[in-house]
């Protein structure tokens, strides 16, 4: 493709997209060809952001909990999990956790993100546990919790349905599904990064019956390693097709690669331009998700403020104690006060709101952070 037929190209896409028209596999592997104008990406990505959002930045208050790090089915992309002997193995006490969620309420989180790995000895009744134990000490706190790969796993193990775990789950507290585990749908990857873990059919089930059953749930893209545009695409359209069906989507949030301390070492971590390349894409394609998220753990300070222009219109929480990425080499920091974040999104010329998971605006009456600045 010559410079010239790309900047038509990319005009034909930019009427689209103003007419309201869906863009096809096509179009968005076009859109990936680094000969189209990035910026011209992000302005139509911006165009769409505010149409959905308006001049909102949202953020919320929230902590992560990671109970374990055990996990049987070591993807080659993780640099966090580990075998049950290894040194830095943990598993998270009850108390540990609860001192966890203790912490979370006392600095005003809303909600609690919790994951962790496949542990071979823990059943369907821990995981239960862990969020009746949080939820009955802690009932404001809205429990974010488990991947798809885990519900699926513990559907297999105690030989009920997706509809069942999650059930048993919601009835303990569970609030919403994050959306983690989901990786690169299409085979020719998944099988290279996470050969184990559930597969794209099986991710996209869990996440269709959690949605019949009423609840909300997110979604997750990590890019930067061994894919190439045309996955990416074929990704998003799946999650647009479930979308179309469910409407349970809440947010998108495209993760960066981090390669340290993972089989994929070797790797460079994919550059900011990238970043912002994917996000705007994202939110091009998905038309029917109503966020998209700029993680800034993920793709660093700068860059996740810079999204705030490219079509993202959420910078996720305050965040504490995250280790997934963490554990890879991400140099973000380990927390950003509300101060920070509000900072952040008013040097963007964004408006910064309080959201809690559900995205219903925050008003307190304790800080300065209220959602009227
Ligand atoms: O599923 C694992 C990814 C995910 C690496 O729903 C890695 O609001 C980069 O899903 N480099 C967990 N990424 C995080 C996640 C998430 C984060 C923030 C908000 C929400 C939400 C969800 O982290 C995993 C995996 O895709 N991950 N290892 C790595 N080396
Ligand atoms: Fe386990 Fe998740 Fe790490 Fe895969 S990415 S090894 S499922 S903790």
């Amino acid at each position: 493709m010559r410079a010239a037929s790309a900047a038509a190209d990319f005009d034909r896409i930019r009427e689209k997209v103003d007419a309201g028209g869906r863009l096809t596999q096509a179009d968005g592997e076009l859109l990936f060809d680094p000969r189209v104008d990035l910026h011209a990406i992000g302005e139509l990505a911006n165009r769409v952001r505010e149409r959905k959002n308006g001049d909102v930045a949202w953020y919320n208050i929230n902590a992560h909990l990671n109970p374990t790090n055990v996990c049987i089915y070591r993807c080659p992309l993780c640099a966090y999990s580990c075998d049950a002997g290894d040194a830095k193995a943990f598993l998270m006490s009850r108390e540990d956790r609860l001192a966890r969620g203790r912490e979370a309420a006392d600095a005003g989180a809303t909600e609690l993100h919790i994951v962790g790995g496949i542990h071979p000895d823990k059943s369907l009744a821990w995981y239960v546990e862990i969020l009746r134990d949080l939820k009955t000490a802690f009932p404001r706190l809205h429990l974010k919790a488990w991947t798809a790969a885990e519900i699926a796993w513990l559907a297999s193990l105690s030989g009920r349905s997706h509809e069942e775990v999650l059930s048993e789950m919601i009835e303990a507290g569970l609030g919403s599904l994050p959306g983690g585990g989901a990786e690169i749908f299409h085979p020719e990857v998944r099988t290279r990064i996470a050969p184990r873990k559930a597969n794209a059919e099986t991710w996209l089930a869990v996440h269709r019956a959690a949605h019949r059953l009423g609840l909300r749930s997110n979604a997750t893209m990590l890019y930067g390693h061994v894919e190439t545009a045309m996955h990416c695409v074929d990704h998003l359209l799946r999650l647009r097709e479930l979308q179309d069906e469910t409407g349970g989507f809440q947010a998108f949030i495209p993760l960066a690669f981090h390669p340290a301390g993972t089989q994929f070492a070797h790797l460079e971590r994919p550059s900011g331009l990238l970043d912002l390349r994917v996000l705007a894409i994202s939110r091009l394609v998905l038309d029917n998700f109503d966020h998209v998220k700029a993680y800034w753990i993920s793709l660093g300070v700068g860059t996740a403020q810079t999204a705030l222009a490219y079509g993202a219109d959420d910078l996720d929480g305050t965040v504490r104690q995250e280790r997934i990425h963490h554990d890879a080499g991400a140099t973000s920091p380990e927390i950003l006060s509300v101060e920070q974040l509000c900072r952040l999104i008013r040097e963007a010329g964004r408006k910064p709101v309080e959201r809690d998971t559900l995205y219903r605006p925050v008003i307190r009456d304790d800080h300065c952070i209220s959602n009227r600045a």
